[in-house]
């Protein structure tokens, strides 16, 4: 894996990668951020669950503080405004959803679509990484598989009286994270991490995952794709 990084000669410390790092670290740091309040917000909505709801948070927390700990080894400021506007629509999704007790909607945004988006991300990153933030987000995509089988899980179970919010909820979201990824793409690219590429392993998680839940696969290829124009 390193080769990869060595042949396509990344310079970790130009000021160019740093720029786009200032970016894309920040948003990992927010969306990890993020991530740990709304298994917390999870936990008071599905009490039976409370506890490995409690643990997963945690284990966001951590992964928090081992991103915040890449951007200090290359010398970078996260740019964490930034972080917060890029998700400011899927968070007040969120939000709006758990004030209104949609468990189903919940599970979608966090544990389906931002883990699916966290996994892809993940994994075309480690490749083209700087060896220190390699390791750390090796351990990082080991819990976020975790993470998503959880409302994989609990989904699959509730799949008859959940299908039409699920719907619905994939409807309202998807097309945020088609434009979220838009806006990082320069960025992404500067970190040699292609666009082509992070679409593809996300439809591959999002769809295998629809597929766990009880998905056929025509509603799999409607509901992956929703949104996506490229
Ligand atoms: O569940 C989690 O840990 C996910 C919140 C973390 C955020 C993943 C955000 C990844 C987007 C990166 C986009 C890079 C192109
Ligand atoms: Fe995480
Ligand atoms: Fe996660
Ligand atoms: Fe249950």
């Amino acid at each position: 894996m390193q080769q990869l990084a060595d042949q396509f000669q990344i310079d970790f410390h130009s000021e160019t990668y740093k720029d786009a790092y200032s970016r894309i670290n920040a948003i990992v740091i927010e969306g990890e951020q993020e991530a740990h309040e709304n298994y917390l917000r999870l936990a008071e909505l599905l009490p039976e669950h409370q506890d490995e709801l409690i643990r997963l948070s945690k284990m966001e927390s951590r992964h928090k503080k081992g991103f915040e700990a890449c951007g200090r080894n290359l010398q970078v400021t996260p740019d964490m405004e930034f972080a917060k506007q890029f998700f400011a629509e899927l968070h007040q999704n969120f939000r709006d959803a758990a004030a209104e007790g949609k468990i189903v909607t919940c599970l979608l945004i966090q544990s389906l679509i931002i883990e699916c988006f966290a996994i892809a991300a993940y994994n075309i990153y480690i490749p083209v990484a700087d060896p220190f933030a390699r390791k750390i987000t090796e351990g990082v995509v080991k819990d976020e598989y975790t993470h998503l089988n959880f409302g994989e899980v609990w989904l699959q179970e509730h799949f008859q009286e959940s299908k039409a919010e699920l719907e619905e909820a994939n409807r309202q979201n998807l097309p945020v994270v088609w434009k979220m990824l838009n806006q990082v793409q320069e960025d992404a690219e500067t970190l040699a991490m292609e666009k082509e590429a992070l679409v593809e392993d996300f439809m591959i998680q999002y769809g295998e995952a629809l597929s766990n839940i009880g998905f056929n696969t025509r509603d799999i290829m409607r509901l992956s794709a929703y949104g996506l124009r490229t």
